[in-house]
């Protein structure tokens, strides 16, 4: 496959295995996870065949490594980013002092004056440092780096949650706790 179609792929598993798995016909179970034997069964039947190879090398060469297998290899699921309820079964994590969220220029004021809200996911996203923060916000237009307070809100009896992939999790983060950066 080429790399366009692992990208293609890569997409297609991200809308699965994160918002739509009815639209191949599958349901997540309440940890995210499917069988893989079920996802390639339900792929094909739905206009892409796809081998377990090809799955192994979009899994772990995803720029964001986006997608795990569970211990035995037999399921996978989305590590986040879920709009589906999906219970990750993650432990909370001590935040590093300071986190980053990138978003657009558009929505910083509402962002200041109300903070920020998880949206259609589960969770706010936050970044670990500002140059990946910038990247996620460039994603919809002029790019907007915020500082997230995280040792206070970590004080004040905020939870947080970091994925596998070093992506950090927080219910919401109160506009008392962001500075633009
Ligand atoms: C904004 C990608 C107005 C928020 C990325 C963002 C990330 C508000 C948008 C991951 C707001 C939600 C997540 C408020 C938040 N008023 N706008 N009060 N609170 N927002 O896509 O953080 O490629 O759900 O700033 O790399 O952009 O999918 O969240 O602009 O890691 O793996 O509402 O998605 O990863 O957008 O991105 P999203 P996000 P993947």
């Amino acid at each position: 496959m080429a790399d366009r179609d692992d990208v293609r792929l890569s997409k297609h598993l991200s809308l699965v295995l994160r918002h739509r798995p009815g639209s191949v016909g599958l349901e997540l179970d309440p940890r995210g996870w499917v069988e893989v034997a079920a996802l390639l069964a339900a792929l094909g039947q739905h206009g892409r065949s796809v081998t377990r190879e090809d799955l192994d090398r979009v899994v772990r060469t995803n720029d964001k490594q986006r997608f795990e297998w569970d211990r035995a290899g037999d399921r996978i699921r989305a590590r986040q980013g879920h709009s589906v309820p999906v219970e990750l079964g993650l432990a909370p994590a001590e935040p590093p002092a300071v986190l980053f969220h990138g978003t657009t220029q558009r929505v910083v004021a509402a962002i200041l004056a109300e903070g920020l809200g998880r949206q259609q996911r589960h969770h706010v996203h936050l970044s670990p440092d500002a140059a990946t923060a910038r990247r996620v916000g460039a994603r919809r237009g002029e790019p907007v780096v915020l500082e997230v307070d995280a040792a206070g809100m970590a004080r004040a009896g905020h939870r947080f949650w970091r994925t596998a992939n070093g992506v950090w999790l927080a219910d919401r983060v109160p506009p008392e706790f962001l500075t633009p950066g």
